[in-house]
């Protein structure tokens, strides 16, 4: 299996080139469907130490059902599928520019959740036009064990996330373990109470905010994802989500810049159009490298070969 490593941002995705399972015909919803019913030992073995981590994103390259679109990708995590993934995706428009399949311009990729667009600016830099993204319900109030009432937005931005606008705890790399504990105790809580997404959908990723270090910047932020790591990047679908709660507020205009800062202090440029139905367009621009290119090795003495869970 031939897969090739980036960051973007701080963040890493692997993307699976070749060797993947066969997934069949039909939509990419319908094939990512198929892909975690049936093969969610591939994505173990693909993402789970002793070759991968938690914090590791994948993106399965499969051929598009759509003929305007230069590929598609199907996104996982060591739990589940992902509908949508911003880092990812400006990580894979840097290995496809790696490989020589786009140069600088504009592209459309298949995902489940839609048909998004990719705008290579150079080898590293990238910009994804997002699925629309909207703010479900405005300051819900939940009560944390250990923490009291905590209260945030819930928002869709590709992916569903609670976003607590000023978060009790400094945004730094040394509170990693108390943010993330403290973002687990909250998705713990918004479970407990049966608060979700649209359609009961899991809200399964966390995003606490706070002033930026850098004056160029407008704001910082801490992701949990859904595994329970925390996201190196400022996020992708969480910008998103940030994007749409800004809009609803008529905090933020349409077009203008907005920097957002991750906890390890890279930075993604946002902004965003009006969406058709009430939500928002958002464009996210980033930086990914490619770190590795590799063949995925599984002997079958290796009683480790297929992944496990530390
Ligand atoms: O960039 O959308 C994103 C993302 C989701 C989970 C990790 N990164």
């Amino acid at each position: 299996m031939r897969v090739i490593d980036s960051h973007t941002a701080g963040e890493p995705t692997r993307v699976v080139i070749d060797g993947g399972p066969d997934l069949g015909s039909g939509s990419l919803a319908e094939r990512a469907a198929r892909l975690e019913a049936e093969h969610r030992g591939f994505c173990d073995s693909v993402l789970l130490e002793p070759r991968g981590h938690d914090a590791m994103i994948a993106a399965l390259l499969v051929a598009p059902s759509d003929p305007d679109c230069v590929a598609g990708a199907i996104y996982f995590n060591t739990l589940q599928n992902l509908g949508m993934c911003g880092h990812a995706t400006i990580g894979l428009a840097a290995t496809l520019a790696y490989l020589g399949r786009i140069t600088p311009g504009r592209h459309k990729l298949e995902t489940p959740v839609g048909v998004v667009e990719l705008v290579l600016h150079d080898a590293n830099t990238a910009s994804v036009v997002n699925v629309e993204s909207y703010r479900l319900r405005k300051s819900v109030s939940v009560k944390v064990e250990g923490h009291g009432t905590v209260t945030g937005d819930v928002a869709w931005g590709g992916n569903w996330f609670f976003l607590v606008r000023n978060s009790p705890l400094a945004l730094t790399v040394d509170n990693i373990r108390p943010l993330t504990d403290l973002t687990l105790a909250i998705r713990a809580a918004l479970e407990a109470a049966g608060i979700t997404g649209a359609d009961g959908a899991w809200i399964d990723h966390v995003e606490l905010f706070g002033p930026p270090e850098a004056e160029s910047a407008q704001g910082r932020n801490f992701v949990l994802c859904p595994g329970g790591a925390y996201d190196r990047s400022p996020c992708g679908t969480g910008s998103s989500a940030k994007l749409a709660c800004l809009a609803a507020d008529g905090a933020w205009q349409p077009g203008a810049e907005w920097i957002q800062e991750s906890v390890i202090g890279s930075t993604y440029a946002l902004s965003y159009r009006p969406g058709e139905q009430g939500g928002v367009i958002p464009t996210v621009r980033g930086q990914a490298f490619v770190t590795s290119e590799a063949n995925l090795i599984f002997d079958p003495a290796d009683p480790y070969r297929m992944g496990f869970r530390s």
